[in-house]
């Protein structure tokens, strides 16, 4: 379902093939007994936008009634009907850069990426949040009421952006959902310092690392496989915008993103960031669940050559997120019928330092001039950029946003070093730019 353009009505698409619209649709078909295999009922609700309380007993073949109306592919339910989605089991969709132009990415604005199927049966009274482990001076659970109640709650805008946004331009291509530039924002989250909790249940000194556990399930349809369990080393955990965080921009996380809690680790591959957060462990050494170890997110500790085969030890886990700028203004491919002053604007973040310029280029990087630059909300914000942007004369124009961090990195103007799953593309932001 990633051609977007091929929208059709839901009765078209099982008109077409029962079997083949429910494997399309939900992933799965019938069971033996005639009934939506349970995968299946899972990722209907998912649709729905509640869960599916009869499920077992849900006929194969049948359209359900809430989704009679809809093309497919659906708006995802909480998320803006701009978005694309790249696949849907499990669901995973970008947000296009003009729908980003926000300071403050707007909660049905953020990128999904989903490993697994989102819990669907959240009770936010029951939901509890244990943390143990052999870095842990006890076992300890909190309930979401109790986190609220016992610490001190903090605002931070953070940015998240995915370890392989920017995949699809690498070549040879790399296997995995082929994000172009969407996979990234900004909101803001509330919550409480994970290092106000760790230090409540109390942190020993051989802790290294945390990793997290939440409530989706895998794919297989197994409920015992863990879906993805990351984490961060000690020092990131510590630091005060480290957040587990109950809403986003002022309101609940939405259920795609999380809810009702997450851990939010703004600047660092936003796999480190577990949604449906459910379980912590705090330990003695790297941590080792799954899509933490082998080649996932983990990058060539020593540059390659396009293509290079290269063994698990020579793979290095990915930290902070590397320098890089958006254009959310105006949009690639318009024509425009003036020379002078057309604004331009966006947003430049690095995963740790702050950025100290940026700058744009109109003929193709060889000349550069500086863009005005805001401060960033907080550390691990993104900064806004803009400039007046005038032109020689009609024609054909790219418009290229460079930014530079304050460790005076910047980025590479074309793909930075290739690497085997396609992380880290911190290429310019190029536009195009017709003027008449
Ligand atoms: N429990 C859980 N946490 C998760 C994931 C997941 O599939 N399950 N995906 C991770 C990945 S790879 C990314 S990029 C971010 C995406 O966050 P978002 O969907 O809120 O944008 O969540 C991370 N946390
Ligand atoms: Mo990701």
């Amino acid at each position: 379902m990633s051609d977007k353009s091929k929208k059709i009505g839901i009765h078209e698409l099982y008109a077409q093939g029962k079997e083949k619209a429910e494997k399309k649709l939900w992933g799965a078909s019938a069971n033996r007994r005639g009934f939506l295999k349970r995968t299946a009922v899972l990722a209907m609700g998912t649709a729905l936008g509640a869960p599916i309380v009869f499920g077992k007993t849900y006929p194969s073949g049948l359209i359900p009634a809430g989704l009679a109306h809809s093309k497919v592919p659906f708006a995802l339910p909480g998320k803006h009907p701009g978005l694309t989605i790249l696949n849907d089991r499990p669901i995973n969709a970008e947000t296009p850069p003009d729908l980003l132009d926000d300071k403050i990415t707007p909660s049905d604005k953020l990128f999904v990426r989903n490993n697994g199927i989102p819990p669907v049966d959240v009770d936010v009274n029951k939901w509890t949040l244990t943390i143990e482990g052999e870095g842990a001076r006890q076992t300890k659970t909190y309930t979401l009421a109790e986190l609220k109640s016992k610490f001190q709650q903090h605002t931070y805008q953070l940015t998240l952006e995915c370890g392989g946004n920017g995949r699809s331009e690498f070549n040879p291509p790399a296997k995995g959902n082929q994000w172009s530039l969407g996979a990234v924002g900004c909101p803001t989250w509330t919550g409480v310092r994970l290092k106000d909790v760790l230090e409540d249940v109390g942190i020993k000194s051989n802790a290294t690392y945390i990793g997290y556990y939440g409530k989706d399930t895998h794919i297989s349809g197994k409920p015992d496989k863990v879906v993805i369990s990351r984490g961060v080393p000690m020092d990131k955990a510590l630091e005060e915008e480290s957040l587990i965080a109950w809403a986003m921009n002022g309101q609940d996380i939405p259920a795609l993103n999380g809810h009702p809690l997450r851990l939010v680790f703004g600047g660092w591959p936003a796999s480190c960031s577990g949604k449906w957060l459910h379980k912590i462990v705090i330990r003695d050494k790297v941590h080792d669940g799954p899509k933490m170890t082998g080649q996932s997110y983990r990058v060539p500790c020593k540059p390659v050559a396009p293509g290079t085969k290269v063994a698990n030890e020579d793979m290095c886990i990915i930290e902070s997120m590397p320098v890089k700028s958006l254009i959310t203004f105006p949009k690639t491919g318009g024509t425009i019928k003036q020379t002078q002053n057309l604004p331009i604007r966006g947003h430049a973040w690095a995963g740790g330092p702050a950025i100290k310029e940026v700058s744009f280029s109109i003929d193709f990087g060889a000349t550069w001039q500086k863009c005005e630059l805001e401060a960033p909300a907080n550390r691990l914000a993104w900064q806004h950029f803009n400039a007046k942007v005038s032109f020689p004369e009609t024609g054909y124009y790219e418009v290229w946003v460079k930014a530079t961090d304050s460790n005076d990195v910047s980025q590479p103007m074309l793909l930075p070093g290739w690497n085997p799953r396609g992380y880290l593309n911190n290429a310019c932001h190029r536009i195009a730019v017709k003027v008449q």
